[in-house]
């Protein structure tokens, strides 16, 4: 028999009420004991929580009874009062009656497993319990929905039909094969092969906003990135001194920006090095600046002769210091500021809103948001992709790479592999998810 697991589902720590959940078989019979009344499903009772003799708390208890629970097992909830003791001898009392404390995502694990929620759903909760940002709870919010599985179902439909086709189009004697039929079936797979290729593209979006949008900011030593990162961030984070050299590590710093969740990276100033510390700083800066989904230059204004060759053409140009000197002539739109008089730092600002804003704006949730996700559209795509790539000339092979298209779905779901996908997804969730 399945275990009955416990856990705290409410946050750890002191607080007004915490809320601890149980779930599986022995869930109503202990609720039953310990609170010494018939729980009536779906409903708030009040009572005594005790064991024996011993009073615990007084609490508020509710109980599911499977599959009408979150996990599809019978589950008890007591909303007990928030204090390490409580908790303490209600887990001991647990424990003494042969329940164990759940594993991190076993909530969630069950409810996977019991059909109550599919992967995509799974991860939805753990982002959305992890969400900081407005656009972070809406798109975990739509996932949850099954906004992403309604896609993904009908992406994986489609391949179905497809396959179907091309059994028809195998199965048909030659001489009575109709010519419109190869070319319907390869439209259908290029089509698909597109939107495919569109989600792939549009996923880098998901994850900028589950994850954070990530800044860079970069250029020579001393041109004042230190300087625009504590203005970026209102606060004094980096050190700025005139001493070249000063910034050696990535240092990371998070903000928001509208309903957006921003990561703002500052890094050792380009130049040639010798010593050692700052040439891993350097090194750094520039996988930070792969990373980057905008990446922002700061230019010394009073150097004259600097070199704008690795600057590109989507990057951010910021000219600094125009309190001593003039804003150089170039060709390609710069912001001049001086990060210390404050000249031109509003408008700088308002461009990196607005470029923020204008890249995660949204046309349509959802996107998807993980590289799990990622890697598997990506697959599915690339199998569509040899699939036309014979023309059909050989059916059975175009059937081939469909099908495996269509593991890559089921990958996505958990339907495939399942043991594999599950331990790298529930690892990330905390205990009592
Ligand atoms: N005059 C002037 N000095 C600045 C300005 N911005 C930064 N600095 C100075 O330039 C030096 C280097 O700044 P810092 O932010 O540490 O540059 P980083 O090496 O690129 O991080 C410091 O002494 C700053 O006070 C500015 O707009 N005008
Ligand atoms: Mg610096």
């Amino acid at each position: 028999m399945k275990h009955t697991i416990f856990a705290l589902a409410s946050a750890q720590g002191r607080a007004g009420v915490s809320v601890i959940r149980t779930s599986g078989p022995q869930s109503l019979t202990v609720g039953a004991l310990l609170t010494g009344r018939t729980l009536r499903p779906r409903q708030a009772t009040y009572a005594a929580v005790a064991h024996g003799d011993e009073v615990i708390d007084q609490a508020i208890v509710i109980a599911f009874q499977g599959p009408n629970s979150f996990t599809g097992e019978d589950s008890v909830e007591y909303h007990v009062h928030g204090s390490a003791a409580v908790l303490d001898r209600l887990y001991g009392i647990f424990g003494g009656l042969g329940l164990r404390l759940a594993e991190p995502g076993e909530f969630s694990r069950r409810a996977l497993e019991n059909g109550k929620l599919d992967l995509t759903q799974a991860e939805a909760i753990a982002d959305l319990v992890d969400a900081e940002s407005e656009a972070q709870r809406r798109q975990a919010l739509t996932q949850l929905d099954g906004g992403l599985k309604r896609q993904y179902e009908s992406w994986r439909q489609g391949l179905i039909d497809l396959l179907a086709r091309i059994e028809v189009y195998i199965d048909f004697p030659d001489e009575d094969l109709p010519d419109s039929l190869q070319a319907d079936i390869l439209t259908r797979i290029a089509s698909q092969r597109d939107e495919l290729a569109a989600a792939v593209a549009d996923a880098r979006r998901g994850r900028q906003v589950r994850e954070g949008y990530r800044i860079v900011i970069l250029g020579e030593p001393n041109a004042g990135k230190s300087s625009l990162f504590n203005t970026l961030l209102k606060a004094e984070a980096a050190i700025v001194t005139p001493i070249a050299g000063t910034t050696r590590d990535v240092i990371e710093a998070q903000l928001r920006i509208g309903p957006y969740s921003v990561l703002l990276y500052d890094t050792a100033g380009l130049r040639e090095t010798d010593e050692i510390v700052e040439a891993e700083g350097i090194r750094r800066a520039r996988r930070k600046a792969e990373e980057a989904d905008l990446r922002i230059w700061v230019v010394d204004g009073t150097c004259p002769d600097f070199d704008l060759r690795e600057v590109r053409p989507e990057d951010m140009l910021v000219f600094n210091k125009v309190d001593i000197s003039r804003a150089p002539d170039v060709s390609r739109e710069t912001h001049a500021v001086s990060l210390t008089t404050s000249h031109g730092v509003d408008d700088l600002i308002a461009a990196i809103e607005g470029r923020v804003t204008a890249e995660l704006s949204m046309r349509t949730f959802p996107a998807a948001t993980r590289q799990r996700h990622i890697d598997r559209l990506t697959e599915a795509r690339d199998e569509l992709e040899a699939a036309l790539f014979n023309r059909m000339r050989v059916p059975e092979l175009a059937a081939e790479h469909i099908r495996r298209a269509v593991n890559a779905f089921d990958a996505l779901f958990g339907r495939y592999d399942v043991e594999g996908v599950l331990d790298v997804v529930f690892s990330t969730f905390c205990i009592g998810k």
